[in-house]
């Protein structure tokens, strides 16, 4: 059984009890355990990562400890960086396990095309947005915040941001309003032109949906792992559900 879950914004000054959201999530990580092959995290599953050169930041232990255990088992568990926790230098692969993507995957999931993003990148009809991306992908902007800033500022601001991004995010929310309006989906249909997936799989959104396109294309938006707790499965024929926990 193939398992995804995104957005867990873990850290997140907003979810008021992090251990307890927490061990809701890990809790869930050992039950599948038993079934699961593969893992995915589609992105933004830290609220705010980022990796110094000696150092992580702190309050992430048990979910780090339980991901190298499903790693240590054999499990594999692929990590998409999303636009809150692409700082990831290696330390996740070298001492968690994780198999790290920086970028979106095509990949053949149980004989299914699947295309895999967090989605934040596809909204490039949105200057502002890929402008802030582009700030928090420079490369001498990372080193400035590495090297310049002190740690504890550094990351003081950061879960700062994190929450006034998230607390946008929620004044501001589009709930899902149809197939044409919902950019994630008009961004499959746009893509089915010229190449055919079975699945696109994303996260980012914070809401749930799966819909079939004329083309026979599956689009799913995985919730999350913060309020909403939905999870996708995939099992050995390629048949995929949403469910929650
Ligand atoms: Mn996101």
């Amino acid at each position: 059984m193939i398992y995804f879950l995104s957005d867990a914004h873990i850290g997140s000054l907003l979810s008021g009890d992090s251990s307890a959201h927490q061990s809701r999530i890990t809790a869930f990580l050992d039950q599948i355990r038993h079934d699961a092959t593969q893992i995915f995290l589609l992105g933004d599953w830290f609220d705010f990562w980022f990796e110094y050169k000696r150092t992580i930041p702190k309050g992430y232990d048990r979910m780090l400890g339980k991901l190298a255990e499903l790693t240590d088992s054999g499990i594999e568990v692929h990590f998409f960086v999303g636009n809150h926790d692409m700082w990831t230098f290696g330390y996740l692969e070298q001492s968690i396990g994780l198999k790290v993507h920086h970028h979106e995957e095509i990949m053949t999931l149980c004989g299914k095309r699947c295309f895999l993003a967090h989605g934040d990148t596809l909204y490039t009809h949105n200057k502002k947005f890929m402008a802030l991306l582009r700030v928090f992908k420079s490369p001498f902007n990372q080193w400035l915040f590495r090297n310049v800033l002190p740690a504890n500022w550094g990351l003081k601001m950061a879960f700062k941001w994190s929450k006034n991004s998230r607390e946008k995010a929620l004044k501001y929310a589009h709930p899902y309003s149809g197939e044409d309006r919902e950019h994630l989906v008009l961004w499959a249909k746009e893509r089915e032109k010229t190449e055919h997936f079975d699945y696109y799989i994303f996260g980012h959104r914070h809401i749930e949906l799966d819909l079939m396109l004329k083309t026979k294309a599956r689009v799913i938006i995985l919730g999350d792992c913060y309020s909403l707790f939905t999870y996708g499965k995939m099992n050995e024929n390629g048949e995929f559900i949403l469910d929650n926990f």
